[in-house]
């Protein structure tokens, strides 16, 4: 898997690639080989920009302000995982949506703040996932096949250990996937104090993603002290980690991390194979 800033779009053989990483160098959304729509803007948090991973977040504060990724190439089936920032007070925003060569939408995902839900559609049907928190980090993993003819979807977010899902059907027998789309594609809403954020994109043909190590402030795969001290030191300003710090998936970096990390070395969960 290639790791690229903030978001990829690469590409490899063995399926579509997108990643993220600690870089030193300025936030860049170069990977996304489709360019930005509108103006969203990436940073790190010296820029006020939250991230999950890295150092490096994709903020939209208005609608119509994504990337796109058109590396696939009729695809019959579909893997696609990102993390999404609920930084919205009210209303509803497409954050994702996959197109086949019309630019239809193939899936497409809303985050409805009003009913506390992410909704997830096919071209002939849609389902939900519901109790979603604002202003907290939840990832999403989509796997999207033609021949089965459904999505599942698979969330979880701030801080929880386990994951939702939701089947849905619909998938038509002559859908393809051939772009993709992350940011605040679309809808009406109004947004709190970081808005709308995104990070660590992956998409691949057919193997599964899954999640991020929580808590692995300094990415090296496992949950120990190194990573205690890593949190503290982002947490006085001294450096920004590279892996993830924002344990607890609430978008700040401060004693709750510090104390979630405690929690996770001190219950054993120390393997990030652990599942929490
Ligand atoms: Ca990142
Ligand atoms: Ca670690
Ligand atoms: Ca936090």
């Amino acid at each position: 898997m290639n790791i690229k800033t903030f978001a990829l779009a690469g590409f490899a053989v063995a399926g579509f690639v997108a990643a993220d990483a600690a870089m030193a160098q300025a936030c860049s959304i170069a990977a996304w080989n489709g360019g930005p729509t509108g103006t969203p803007a990436a940073g790190r948090p010296a820029d006020g920009v939250a991230r999950y991973s890295g150092q490096c977040g994709l903020r939209a504060t208005a609608t119509a302000q994504y990337v796109t990724d058109t590396t696939p190439a009729a695809e019959p089936t579909f893997r696609a995982r990102f993390y999404v920032y609920t930084g919205l007070a009210t209303g509803s925003a497409v954050v994702y949506e996959a197109l086949n060569a019309s630019n239809a939408a193939m899936i497409r995902v809303t985050y409805d703040r009003g009913a506390g839900q992410f909704v997830f559609a096919t071209t002939g049907s849609n389902g939900n996932v519901g109790s979603i928190t604002a202003d907290r980090w939840y990832s999403i993993e989509l796997n999207w096949s033609r021949s089965a003819g459904n999505l599942v979807a698979t969330v979880r977010g701030a801080g929880a250990t386990t994951d939702s899902t939701a089947t849905v059907t619909g998938v038509g027998g002559t859908d393809q996937i051939d772009a993709a789309r992350l940011g605040w594609v679309s809808g009406t809403a109004t947004t709190n104090t970081r808005a709308l954020v995104f990070d660590a994109y992956d998409s691949r043909r057919a193997s599964a993603i899954g999640r991020l190590c929580r808590g692995d402030a300094n990415n090296d795969g496992t949950r120990n002290s190194g990573d205690q001290i890593v949190v503290r030191n982002e947490v006085f300003g001294t450096t920004v980690a590279s892996g993830q710090p924002d344990a607890n998936e609430d978008g700040n970096i401060n004693s709750g991390d510090q104390i979630t990390v405690r929690n996770l070395v001190f219950n054993a969960q120390n393997a990030c194979t652990s599942g929490v």
